[in-house]
Protein backbone atom coordinates (compact mmCIF):
# COMPACT_ATOMS: atom_id res chain seq x y z
CA UNK A 1 0.00 0.00 0.00
CA UNK A 2 1.02 3.59 -0.37
CA UNK A 3 -0.16 6.75 -1.09
CA UNK A 4 0.38 9.11 -4.09
CA UNK A 5 1.14 12.42 -2.67
CA UNK A 6 2.71 16.05 -2.83
CA UNK A 7 3.75 17.49 0.66
CA UNK A 8 2.85 21.04 -0.12
CA UNK A 9 -0.75 20.35 -1.57
CA UNK A 10 -3.49 21.07 0.77
CA UNK A 11 -5.66 17.37 0.04
CA UNK A 12 -2.87 15.25 0.72
CA UNK A 13 -2.13 17.16 4.10
CA UNK A 14 -6.04 16.22 4.99
CA UNK A 15 -5.02 12.50 4.75
CA UNK A 16 -1.41 12.98 6.78
CA UNK A 17 -3.59 14.37 9.43
CA UNK A 18 -6.66 11.75 9.20
CA UNK A 19 -4.09 8.83 9.35
CA UNK A 20 -2.05 10.51 12.18
CA UNK A 21 -4.47 10.95 14.46
CA UNK A 22 -5.36 6.84 13.62
CA UNK A 23 -1.39 6.61 13.92
CA UNK A 24 -1.44 4.91 10.85
CA UNK A 25 1.62 5.03 8.85
CA UNK A 26 1.47 4.27 5.05
CA UNK A 27 4.69 4.96 2.44
CA UNK A 28 4.55 8.36 1.01
CA UNK A 29 5.15 8.56 -2.73
CA UNK A 30 6.11 12.16 -3.91
CA UNK A 31 5.00 13.73 -7.22
CA UNK A 32 5.57 17.25 -8.69
CA UNK A 33 2.79 18.67 -9.53
CA UNK A 34 4.51 21.84 -11.20
CA UNK A 35 6.49 19.68 -13.08
CA UNK A 36 2.99 17.42 -14.51
CA UNK A 37 3.27 14.56 -13.04
CA UNK A 38 -0.44 14.04 -12.49
CA UNK A 39 -0.57 14.64 -16.68
CA UNK A 40 1.32 11.71 -17.10
CA UNK A 41 -0.68 8.46 -19.36
CA UNK A 42 0.59 6.28 -16.07
CA UNK A 43 -0.91 8.58 -13.56
CA UNK A 44 -3.96 9.16 -15.45
CA UNK A 45 -4.61 5.75 -15.22
CA UNK A 46 -4.59 5.66 -11.66
CA UNK A 47 -6.58 8.78 -11.32
CA UNK A 48 -8.64 10.40 -14.69
CA UNK A 49 -8.98 13.50 -11.83
CA UNK A 50 -5.54 14.07 -12.70
CA UNK A 51 -4.83 15.01 -8.70
CA UNK A 52 -3.61 13.99 -5.72
CA UNK A 53 -3.79 12.37 -3.43
CA UNK A 54 -4.07 8.99 -4.73
CA UNK A 55 -4.43 4.83 -2.39
CA UNK A 56 -2.38 2.94 -3.92
CA UNK A 57 -3.77 -1.07 -2.80
CA UNK A 58 -1.48 -3.99 -2.67
CA UNK A 59 -3.99 -5.23 -5.15
CA UNK A 60 -3.52 -2.15 -7.48
CA UNK A 61 -7.08 -0.50 -6.42
CA UNK A 62 -6.26 2.57 -6.48
CA UNK A 63 -8.53 5.18 -4.85
CA UNK A 64 -8.57 8.85 -5.02
CA UNK A 65 -10.59 11.63 -3.52
CA UNK A 66 -9.65 13.34 -0.23
CA UNK A 67 -12.40 12.05 1.68
CA UNK A 68 -12.97 8.37 0.30
CA UNK A 69 -9.35 7.61 1.36
CA UNK A 70 -10.06 8.92 4.67
CA UNK A 71 -13.32 6.56 4.62
CA UNK A 72 -11.28 3.58 3.76
CA UNK A 73 -8.90 3.82 6.60
CA UNK A 74 -12.48 4.23 9.23
CA UNK A 75 -13.59 1.46 7.66
CA UNK A 76 -9.96 -0.65 8.33
CA UNK A 77 -9.80 1.01 12.10
CA UNK A 78 -12.70 2.68 13.25
CA UNK A 79 -10.93 3.77 16.63
CA UNK A 80 -10.82 7.37 17.02
CA UNK A 81 -14.07 7.45 15.41
CA UNK A 82 -13.25 10.75 13.03
CA UNK A 83 -16.64 10.55 11.33
CA UNK A 84 -19.00 10.86 13.84
CA UNK A 85 -20.52 7.94 16.02
CA UNK A 86 -24.24 6.73 16.02
CA UNK A 87 -26.77 8.09 13.29
CA UNK A 88 -26.67 11.40 14.46
CA UNK A 89 -23.16 12.09 14.73
CA UNK A 90 -22.45 10.20 11.67
CA UNK A 91 -25.07 12.95 9.78
CA UNK A 92 -24.07 15.68 11.70
CA UNK A 93 -19.92 15.26 11.15
CA UNK A 94 -20.82 14.65 7.22
CA UNK A 95 -23.14 17.75 7.19
CA UNK A 96 -20.29 19.98 8.51
CA UNK A 97 -17.54 18.71 6.51
CA UNK A 98 -19.28 18.85 3.57
CA UNK A 99 -20.13 22.41 4.20
CA UNK A 100 -16.71 23.44 5.42
CA UNK A 101 -15.38 21.15 2.22
CA UNK A 102 -17.30 23.30 0.05
CA UNK A 103 -18.02 26.43 1.33
CA UNK A 104 -14.20 27.25 2.79
CA UNK A 105 -11.93 24.61 1.36
CA UNK A 106 -13.21 25.15 -2.12
CA UNK A 107 -13.52 29.14 -2.08
CA UNK A 108 -9.61 29.09 -0.96
CA UNK A 109 -8.69 26.61 -3.69
CA UNK A 110 -10.07 28.89 -5.83
CA UNK A 111 -8.26 31.99 -5.07
CA UNK A 112 -5.50 30.06 -5.33
CA UNK A 113 -6.00 28.52 -8.18
CA UNK A 114 -7.46 31.10 -10.25
CA UNK A 115 -5.38 34.22 -8.89
CA UNK A 116 -1.65 32.85 -8.41
CA UNK A 117 0.45 33.64 -10.58
CA UNK A 118 2.17 29.98 -10.71
CA UNK A 119 -1.03 28.35 -11.37
CA UNK A 120 -1.78 30.01 -14.52
CA UNK A 121 -0.72 26.85 -16.59
CA UNK A 122 -2.21 24.32 -14.39
CA UNK A 123 -5.81 26.24 -13.67
CA UNK A 124 -7.07 26.95 -17.60
CA UNK A 125 -8.55 28.83 -17.94
CA UNK A 126 -7.15 31.20 -14.95
CA UNK A 127 -10.76 33.83 -14.33
CA UNK A 128 -9.18 36.35 -12.15
CA UNK A 129 -13.13 37.77 -11.47
CA UNK A 130 -13.79 34.30 -10.25
CA UNK A 131 -10.77 34.32 -7.61
CA UNK A 132 -11.57 37.68 -6.26
CA UNK A 133 -15.34 36.50 -6.03
CA UNK A 134 -14.33 33.81 -3.41
CA UNK A 135 -12.25 36.09 -1.48
CA UNK A 136 -15.62 37.35 -0.22
CA UNK A 137 -16.90 33.70 0.42
CA UNK A 138 -14.06 32.70 2.16
CA UNK A 139 -14.71 35.51 4.89
CA UNK A 140 -18.43 34.94 5.05
CA UNK A 141 -17.69 31.71 6.05
CA UNK A 142 -15.21 31.96 8.17
CA UNK A 143 -18.00 34.11 10.05
CA UNK A 144 -20.34 31.59 10.08
CA UNK A 145 -17.45 29.09 11.64
CA UNK A 146 -16.33 31.72 14.11
CA UNK A 147 -20.44 32.06 15.35
CA UNK A 148 -20.65 28.12 15.60
CA UNK A 149 -17.74 28.04 17.59
CA UNK A 150 -19.19 29.81 20.21
CA UNK A 151 -21.01 27.04 21.46
CA UNK A 152 -18.66 24.17 21.09
CA UNK A 153 -14.63 22.99 20.89
CA UNK A 154 -14.82 21.16 17.51
CA UNK A 155 -16.51 22.12 13.98
CA UNK A 156 -19.17 18.94 14.02
CA UNK A 157 -19.57 18.98 18.11
CA UNK A 158 -17.63 18.04 20.96
CA UNK A 159 -15.14 15.75 19.48
CA UNK A 160 -12.87 16.55 17.00
CA UNK A 161 -13.67 15.02 13.27
CA UNK A 162 -12.81 14.79 9.96
CA UNK A 163 -14.73 18.53 9.58
CA UNK A 164 -11.73 20.28 11.66
CA UNK A 165 -9.08 18.65 9.30
CA UNK A 166 -10.46 19.74 6.74
CA UNK A 167 -11.31 23.28 8.22
CA UNK A 168 -8.06 23.14 9.54
CA UNK A 169 -6.17 22.51 6.31
CA UNK A 170 -8.43 25.17 4.88
CA UNK A 171 -7.58 28.16 7.27
CA UNK A 172 -3.70 27.33 6.71
CA UNK A 173 -3.61 27.12 2.94
CA UNK A 174 -5.05 31.05 2.99
CA UNK A 175 -1.80 31.88 3.55
CA UNK A 176 -0.46 30.44 0.33
CA UNK A 177 -3.65 31.58 -1.36
CA UNK A 178 -2.29 35.19 0.14
CA UNK A 179 -5.53 35.52 1.96
CA UNK A 180 -5.53 37.38 5.45
CA UNK A 181 -6.94 35.79 8.40
CA UNK A 182 -9.78 38.63 9.97
CA UNK A 183 -8.67 39.01 13.26
CA UNK A 184 -11.47 39.70 15.05
CA UNK A 185 -13.10 36.12 15.01
CA UNK A 186 -12.65 34.93 18.57
CA UNK A 187 -13.60 31.66 18.57
CA UNK A 188 -12.29 30.66 15.06
CA UNK A 189 -9.12 31.38 16.62
CA UNK A 190 -9.22 29.31 19.73
CA UNK A 191 -10.35 26.65 18.02
CA UNK A 192 -7.34 27.17 15.71
CA UNK A 193 -5.25 26.77 18.24
CA UNK A 194 -6.52 23.84 19.55
CA UNK A 195 -6.53 22.01 16.76
CA UNK A 196 -3.03 23.37 15.51
CA UNK A 197 -2.24 22.25 18.52
CA UNK A 198 -2.09 18.48 18.56
CA UNK A 199 0.67 16.56 16.84
CA UNK A 200 -1.41 15.35 13.84
CA UNK A 201 -1.36 18.82 12.87
CA UNK A 202 2.39 18.10 11.82
CA UNK A 203 2.11 15.66 9.31
N1 LIG B 1 -11.45 16.45 -4.64
C1 LIG B 1 -10.07 16.03 -4.62
C2 LIG B 1 -9.21 17.24 -4.95
C3 LIG B 1 -7.75 16.88 -5.14
C4 LIG B 1 -6.94 18.06 -5.61
O1 LIG B 1 -7.46 19.10 -6.06
N2 LIG B 1 -5.62 17.90 -5.52
C5 LIG B 1 -4.71 18.94 -5.98
C6 LIG B 1 -3.63 19.15 -4.93
S1 LIG B 1 -4.30 19.70 -3.41
C7 LIG B 1 -4.04 18.49 -7.26
O2 LIG B 1 -3.73 17.34 -7.41
N3 LIG B 1 -3.80 19.40 -8.20
C8 LIG B 1 -3.15 19.06 -9.43
C9 LIG B 1 -2.97 20.24 -10.31
O3 LIG B 1 -3.41 21.32 -9.95
O4 LIG B 1 -2.36 20.09 -11.35
C10 LIG B 1 -9.72 15.45 -3.26
O5 LIG B 1 -10.50 15.64 -2.32
O6 LIG B 1 -8.71 14.75 -3.10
Amino acid sequence: MRIIQTRSAPNPRRVRIFLAEKQITVPLEDVDLAAGAVRTPEFTALNPMQRVPVLILDDGTAISESVAICRYFEELQPEPALFGRGAVGCATVEMWNRRVELGLFAAVTHVFRHLHPKMSHREVPQVAAWGEANKTKVVEMLALLDAELAGRPFIAGQDYSIADITALVAVDFMKVARLEKPDNLANLARWHSAVSARASAQA
